[in-house]
């Protein structure tokens, strides 16, 4: 692990969200005991507190995007956020809200990776591409758009968000567990080149390949990002996001995905979204969103040799 200070920073808004109740989700985290968990592994862990930012008016798309100037507003504190706990060496977990997050978080990880000379990966599990833009875009939600607006595919005021547009470029990215994407964005996502593994990939080569091939590459000049959204697990197990897909990793599938992400020991920031308590089952699912996340910070390694 190049860092193991840890700084939880909670962004409680889904203002980029097709539904409301993503808002709760880092208080969801912290009662099911994330600090604790990563604390019993020796980590040090700080919590930061929530972020601050303009409420939810729960709009229709202007041009469409909806709520664009609020996406702004939240996106430029969490960047700014991230960026604090980067320069001190800190690794960030942002406790989301909606992945519309991804670009604040992402885009101040990407400044961090051009200021240090670190190569950047980012893993983006999910059920959905996030690469829409204005044109594409079925429902004006931002949170079906960060991956294409770190690649420089959408309003300026988002894609220079980290002081460069592009943020990333599509080789940096790797997809995993996708299996609902709309079909502009299906041909945006082929033109750009991304890197996709479906859920068809997975269901043929397995979890193990699969995660073998998105990490190709990764040494010890990496960055590991994680942008982990809960629906990319499937429903059945994780009931508690506003966009449930069925099909997706079962409990031990995505358990061996974190565990080889933890193998890796790049882990150096990470993001938690979706996560919707108002859709939850008695915290289910942010309790099994943070045994995953136990899994990544290594808790299989401890019953392994070093
Ligand atoms: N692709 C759809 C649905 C969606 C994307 N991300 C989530 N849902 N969570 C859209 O609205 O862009
Ligand atoms: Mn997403
Ligand atoms: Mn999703």
């Amino acid at each position: 692990m190049t860092t193991t200070a840890i700084s939880l920073l909670g962004v409680p808004t889904d203002i980029g969200a097709g539904a409301r109740g993503a808002s709760m989700g880092p208080e969801a985290l912290r009662v099911a005991g994330l600090q604790a968990v990563l604390e019993s592994h020796g980590l040090a862990v700080e919590d930061r507190g929530n972020l601050q930012g303009p409420g939810n008016p729960w709009q229709p798309p202007v041009a469409g995007y909806r709520h664009l100037p609020e996406v702004l507003a939240w996106n430029t504190a969490l960047h700014d956020a991230v960026l604090a706990e980067l320069r001190r060496e800190r690794l960030p977990i942002v406790l989301g809200g909606d992945h519309c997050l991804g670009l604040g978080s992402i885009s101040a990880v990407a400044r961090h990776c051009r200021e240090t000379g670190r190569t950047l990966r980012v893993l983006w599990l999910d059920a959905h591409a996030d690469f829409n833009t204005a044109e594409l875009t079925p429902s004006g939600n931002i949170h079906g758009m960060p991956v294409a607006c770190l690649c420089g595919y959408g309003p300026p005021t988002l894609t220079g968000l980290g002081g460069h547009t592009p943020a990333i470029t599509p080789d940096a990215v790797r997809q995993i567990g996708i299996r609902s994407v709309d079909p502009g964005e299906k041909r945006l996502v082929h033109e750009a080149g991304l890197e996709v593994f479906d859920m068809r990939y997975i269901d043929e080569m397995g979890m193990r390949h699969t995660l073998e091939q998105a990490l190709k590459g990764v040494d010890d000049h990496t960055h590991l990002h994680v942008s982990f959204d809960v629906d990319f697990l499937d429903p059945e197990i994780a009931p508690g996001v506003g966009t449930t897909v069925p099909g997706g990793p079962t409990y031990r599938e995505a358990q061996l995905c974190m565990e080889m992400i933890a193998d890796t020991g790049r882990l150096a920031s990470l993001d938690v979204m979706e996560l919707n308590p108002a859709l939850d089952v008695r915290n289910r699912t942010a309790m099994l969103a943070v045994d995953l996340i136990e899994s990544l910070f290594g808790k299989s390694t401890l019953m392994r040799k070093k």
